[in-house]
C-alpha cells in the first residue's frame, strides 16, 4: 500500500508549476513519517495494509471503500457553516431592513409550520455562545454569511447609508473569532436578497450586479483587513430555483427563461466583486475571493453511451453551469446546445440561456482564486427524453435523476450518504477545470425532529467519518488540490422550507427554549477528533488513550 502511495504521487509529478512540486514535497515527507512512525510501532501488520475498515454496511467494496489512515497537509482549512438568516434572528432589529426571506417566510403556507427565521438561533446576541461552540470543535475556521439588508437595509450600499449598528455585529463577531484564533470565511451572499431590489426584479434585473459589487467593495474595506477568504455567492443554482419552481424566496415561477437570467446576472455580479478585490483590496488585504457551488455526483444507471452523456450532462448542467464560465470560458457547450435546440422547438427564435459577448466571457473567466464546493449526496442518471413543455432547466437536461434504494436513508428525502461520490466529483473537477483550489464548503445530513432531541447522532458520526475519509483518498491517492473541508452546520438552525424541523447541527438548539441553548450532540465530539488529529491517525499507532480510537471502534464495521 505504502509503495502505492508513492507511484501515485510519481505518476502525478511532471504535471507542473512549482506550488504543485512543493506540495508533493510536502506529501512525500507526510509518507515518510507515516512509515517511520509504523516501522516504530512494531505492528508489521500495518506496514504492509495501511487500511482500515468499512464506516456503512451499505458500502463495503474492498478497494473503494475501506477508510484509509492519513492525514491532511498542515495548513488544512477545517470549518463549520452557518447562514445569516438561518441563524442571526433579529431580523428588524438595530436598523435591519427585510430580505426576501423574512418576506417569503412572513407568507402563510410557506414553510413547515409556518416558522420563519425572526429569532432563529438568536446568534445575533450570542456572539460568545458561537465562538465557545467552535473552540470545542477545534476548527481552524468559521464560514458564516453577511445579511445584506442588516448591513444596508435599504439595499443601495454607500458608506451613507450603512447601517453601522448592523456592521458592528459582523465586526464585533470577526475580532471575537480572530480573539480565538480562529479565521472567518465570509460569504457575501447566502439568499437573502434586500427586498427593497426585489420589487423591481431582483436577480432577473441587471442592475442588481452592479450593486453586488459595491456591497461586496465596502464588506472588503470595512473587514478585508481581518477576513482572508471570502465567497461571493453560496450556490447560485439554488438562489435561481427560488425564481423557478422550488420553494425557496422569492417564489416566482420562472423556470423557462427567469432562472437562466437570474444566473447570468449572479455571474456577472461575482466577477465584478472578484475584480473590485484584485483592482482594490488584493495588494494590501491578501485574501482569497472565490464562489460557493453545490454539486450531487452524478453515477451513470448503465453502461450505455446515453446513460453516460446523461451523467455529464448533469454534472455540465449542475456545476458546469457556473464552473464553465469562471474556469474555463463561456457556458458548457452541451448545455449551449441543449437550451438552444429545446427553445427552436419551442418556437422561440432564439435561446432560453442568454449568451456572453466576448468582452463578458474575458471578464468572467479567471475570477475564483478557489472553488468553493457544498456537496450532500449523489444521484444516478439516466436518459430522459423529457416533454417538450413546460419548458425549464430541470427539463432541458433530457436526464431523469434517483437515489438507489439499497442507499441508507436520513431525515431529509433528497440526501442519502454516498461517501465514495465526493472523491469522485473531486476528482472530476480536477480534471474538468485544471486542478483549481478546491475547498469543501459544506458538507453534511440531517434528523428529522421537532419534539425529541436526537443526541446520540450515529448517522453523522458515521457521515462526517466516511465523507471526510474519502476527500482524504481524493487528496493522498488522487493529488486533488483540496484545501478544506467545512461541516454543515455549526447547530440546527432554519432550515429553509423545513423550518426548525431538519436538522443538520453538530449542535442541537431548542427552538423552544427563549435563551435557545445549544447541546453538543455524540458526532460533535468525534467531528472535533478528526479536526485535532488533521485526519485519521492509524490506530495502531495512536495512543491508547484517544477517543477518536474507542469511538471509532463503536460504530464502525471491521471484517
Ligand atoms: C445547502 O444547500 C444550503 O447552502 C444550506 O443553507 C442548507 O441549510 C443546507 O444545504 C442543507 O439543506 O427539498 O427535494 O426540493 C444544499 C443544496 C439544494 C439541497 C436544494 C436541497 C432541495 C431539494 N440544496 N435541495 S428538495
Amino acid at each position: 500500500m505504502l509503495e502505492n502511495f508513492k507511484m501515485n504521487n510519481y505518476c502525478h509529478c511532471g504535471s507542473g508549476a512549482s506550488s504543485r512540486i512543493s506540495n508533493f514535497v510536502i506529501r512525500l515527507a507526510i509518507i515518510y513519517t507515516f512509515e517511520v512512525a509504523v516501522a516504530m510501532s512494531q505492528s508489521v501488520m500495518m506496514v504492509n495494509d495501511a487500511q482500515g475498515g468499512f464506516v456503512y454496511k451499505e458500502f463495503q467494496d474492498p478497494e473503494r471503500d475501506r477508510l484509509l489512515y492519513g492525514h491532511f497537509p498542515p495548513n488544512f482549512t477545517w470549518a463549520t457553516a452557518t447562514a445569516a438568516y438561518q441563524v442571526e434572528g433579529a431580523w428588524d432589529e438595530d436598523g435591519k431592513g427585510p430580505s426576501i426571506w423574512d418576506t417569503y417566510s412572513h407568507q402563510d403556507g410557506r414553510i413547515y409550520n409556518n416558522h420563519n427565521g425572526d429569532v432563529a438561533c438568536d446568534s445575533y446576541h450570542k456572539i460568545n455562545e458561537d465562538v465557545e461552540m467552535l473552540k470545542s470543535l477545534n476548527v481552524t475556521h468559521y464560514r458564516f454569511s453577511i445579511s445584506w439588508p442588516r448591513v444596508f437595509p435599504e439595499g443601495v450600499p454607500s458608506m451613507k447609508n450603512m447601517n453601522e449598528k448592523g456592521m458592528q455585529y459582523y465586526q464585533d463577531l470577526v475580532n471575537a473569532l480572530i480573539a480565538a484564533n480562529i479565521e472567518p470565511m465570509v460569504t457575501l451572499y447566502h439568499w437573502d436578497l434586500p427586498q427593497t431590489f426585489q420589487d423591481t426584479g431582483g436577480w432577473e434585473n441587471d442592475i442588481v450586479a452592479v450593486y453586488f459589487a459595491q456591497y461586496a467593495d465596502l464588506c472588503f474595506k470595512q473587514l478585508g483587513d481581518r477576513v482572508k477568504l471570502w465567497i461571493t455567492f453560496n450556490e447560485p443554482k439554488v438562489v435561481a430555483s427560488g425564481y423557478g419552481g422550488a420553494r425557496k424566496a422569492p417564489g416566482l415561477g420562472h423556470q423557462s427563461t427567469g432562472v437562466y437570467r437570474v444566473t447570468h446576472n449572479i455571474l456577472k455580479a461575482h466577477a465584478k466583486a472578484w475584480h473590485v478585490y484584485d483592482d482594490k483590496y488584493r495588494k494590501n488585504q491578501g485574501g482569497q475571493v472565490g464562489i460557493t457551488l453545490n454539486c450531487d455526483w452524478a453515477i451513470p444507471a448503465s453502461e450505455s453511451e446515453a446513460d453516460r452523456d446523461a451523467a455529464d450532462r448533469a454534472l455540465q448542467f449542475g456545476l458546469g453551469w457556473f464552473a464553465h464560465p469562471i474556469f474555463v470560458g463561456d457556458y458548457p457547450d452541451v448545455m449551449k446546445k441543449q437550451v438552444l435546440e429545446k427553445s427552436r422547438a419551442q418556437g422561440l427564435t432564439s435561446s432560453r440561456l442568454p449568451i456572453f459577448n466576448e468582452d463578458e466571457i474575458n471578464t468572467i473567466r479567471g475570477t475564483a482564486d478557489f472553488l468553493g464546493l457544498n456537496h450532500y449526496t449523489s444521484q444516478m442518471i439516466a436518459h430522459h427524453n423529457s416533454e417538450l413543455m413546460p419548458s425549464s432547466y430541470s427539463s432541458d437536461q433530457d436526464i431523469l435523476g434517483w437515489h438507489d434504494e439499497n442507499w441508507p436513508k436520513c431525515g431529509v428525502s433528497w440526501l442519502r450518504p454516498v461517501p465514495w461520490g465526493i472523491r469522485q466529483l473531486l476528482k472530476w473537477i480536477k480534471e474538468e477545470y485544471g486542478d483549481p483550489a478546491v475547498f469543501i464548503t459544506e458538507s453534511g445530513i440531517a434528523e428529522k425532529s421537532d419534539v425529541e432531541p436526537m443526541l446520540n447522532d450515529t448517522w453523522r458520526m458515521q457521515y462526517y467519518t466516511a465523507y471526510i475519509n474519502e476527500v482524504l483518498k481524493a487528496y493522498i491517492l488522487d493529488d486533488v488540490d483540496v484545501r478544506g473541508y467545512t461541516a454543515w452546520s455549526l447547530m440546527d438552525n432554519f432550515e429553509w422550507a423545513d423550518g426548525y424541523l431538519s436538522r443538520f447541527g453538530l449542535h442541537y438548539v431548542d427552538f423552544n427554549d427563549p435563551a435557545r441553548p445549544r447541546t453538543p450532540k455524540a458526532s460533535a465530539e468525534i467531528f472535533a477528533d478528526i479536526v485535532r488529529n488533521n485526519g485519521f491517525p492509524n490506530p495502531q499507532i495512536l495512543s491508547k488513550s484517544s477517543k477518536y480510537l474507542s469511538k471509532l471502534s463503536s460504530y464502525l464495521l471491521f471484517p
